[in-house]
C-alpha cells in the first residue's frame, strides 16, 4: 500500500522463520560491548525507545564508528545478509534496485516507549530507508515534509511488517505515538516492539 509518494507499507512481509532469525540476531546485537543503550539528546531529553546500532553508531545528531555516548566500544559490523534483506525489501516495495545499506538502527520499545515526531536527516544519502517491525503492534504516524503537525496518516505497524521510505517521503516527519502492549504473537517470545531500520550513510 502506498501511503504517500515513495512511502510503501507491505504488511506481513517477513515470514515466520525470518522473524525468529531477526529477533535472535537482535538479541545478540543488544549485548555489550556496543549493545543496547539509552539515547540522551543534547537538550537534556531521554529517548524512551532504547537503541543499538550496526555499521555506524548514531548519536544525536551525527554518526560515529564508536559508541561515543556509551561504552566507547567500536560499533558492531553491518552484516552482508542484512544488506541483502534490505535490497530485497526495496525491490518488493518500490520495484527498483536497492542501494548498498551500511547502517542498521534497532529500536526497542517497551509498553511505555514512544518516539516523537522527527525527520531522519543525518544520513548524507537520499537512498530509501527500510523499516522492519517485530513484536507488539504500534501506531506509526506518517506526516508531511513541512511541519511536525497535521496533516498526517496513522498506520498500525505489526509483527513482520515492512515499510519503505523513498523519494519525497524520505524526509517526512514521522513518529510512534503508541505501542499496544501484549499484541506480539505469543510464539515469537518477544515482550515489546523492535524496529530495525536499514540506511545508507553516504560516508
Ligand atoms: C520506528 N524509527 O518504528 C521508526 C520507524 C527512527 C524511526 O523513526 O528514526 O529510528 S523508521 C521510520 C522512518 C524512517 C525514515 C523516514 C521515514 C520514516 N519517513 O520519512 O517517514 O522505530
Ligand atoms: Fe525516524
Amino acid at each position: 500500500t502506498e501511503v504517500a509518494p515513495g512511502a510503501v507499507h507491505v504488511p506481513d512481509w517477513l515470514d515466520a522463520a525470518r522473524r525468529r532469525e531477526l529477533l535472535a540476531a537482535c538479541r545478540e546485537w543488544a549485548r555489550p560491548p556496543a549493545g543496547l543503550r539509552t539515547v540522551r539528546t543534547p537538550g537534556g531529553g531521554t529517548m524512551t525507545a532504547r537503541q543499538v546500532c550496526l555499521g555506524w553508531h548514531w548519536y544525536p545528531y551525527a554518526y560515529a564508528r564508536t559508541v561515543v555516548d556509551g561504552d566507547g566500544a567500536r560499533v558492531k559490523p553491518f552484516p552482508g545478509w542484512l544488506g541483502e534483506l534490505g535490497r530485497e525489501a526495496v525491490r518488493d516495495a518500490l520495484d527498483v534496485a536497492g542501494p548498498a545499506y551500511d547502517i542498521a538502527l534497532i529500536n526497542f520499545y517497551d509498553a511505555e516507549a514512544r518516539m516523537g515526531m522527527h525527520r531522519d536527516s543525518d544520513e548524507k544519502s537520499d537512498a530509501p530507508v527500510v523499516s522492519l517491525s517485530l513484536g507488539d503492534t504500534c501506531v506509526f504516524r506518517f506526516g508531511n515534509t513541512e511541519t511536525r503537525t497535521r496533516p498526517y496518516t496513522d498506520v498500525e505497524l505489526r509483527d513482520g511488517d515492512l515499510f519503505v521510505f523513498g523519494g519525497p517521503s524520505r524526509l517526512a516527519y514521522h513518529g510512534v505515538p503508541k505501542v499496544y502492549p501484549g499484541t506480539a504473537p505469543p510464539e515469537l517470545g518477544l515482550t515489546g516492539r523492535l524496529n530495525i531500520t536499514l540506511r545508507v550513510s553516504g560516508l
